[in-house]
């Protein structure tokens, strides 16, 4: 069994929906326990700027299925909850990334993990540190409250339950 931690993200179509239905569509995956949820952010778009700003949040699991099941699974749930990806780095109703997989190195072409924007993106680390022990090491990065210190937030700011 493998900890592993799942960024979610969405600009489009209802986004603070479609983060809470992934979460539940990740919680019913076999053999795989949601473990951790962070707030929920809202952050200025990282890419082209004439598109909405993003809901962003993450969430930790225990599972037992393989790095590349994981992706498989998470490229499902963005197909099923009806993707819509027009243009590199432009905005999409569901963006699911593993980020972490336990303390395992992926390099390949589809799956790089820990996910290769980790460690210098707001919209990542903030949530990510919702969810995680202190003194948590992202493996190959180093610590994520060192990589916390270099990150200024960027316009990143948590959501209230009213909105
Ligand atoms: N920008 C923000 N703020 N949040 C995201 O989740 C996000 N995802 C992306 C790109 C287009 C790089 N920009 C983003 O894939």
């Amino acid at each position: 069994m493998v900890t592993a931690m799942i960024g979610l993200g969405s600009n489009l179509a209802d986004p603070k929906l479609q983060i809470q239905n992934a979460r539940e569509a990740i919680a019913r995956l076999p053999v795989t326990e949601e473990r951790g949820f962070s707030s929920l952010y809202a952050s200025p778009p990282m890419g082209p700027q004439d598109q909405p700003d993003y809901v962003n949040a993450v969430m930790a699991i225990t599972t037992e299925l393989s790095a590349r099941q994981l992706l498989q699974a998470l490229q499902g749930i963005e197909n099923q909850q009806g993707r819509l990806r027009e243009r590199r780095w432009g905005e999409r109703t569901l963006d699911l990334d593993i980020l972490v997989y336990g303390d395992v190195l992926i390099d390949e072409p589809d799956l790089v993990v820990p996910h290769y924007g980790i460690a210098d993106r707001s919209f990542v680390l903030y949530p990510l540190q919702d969810v995680v022990e202190q003194g948590f090491e992202i493996p190959g990065k180093g610590a994520l409250t060192e990589l916390l210190k270099e990150c200024p937030k960027n316009g990143l700011y948590e959501l209230t339950a009213n909105g």
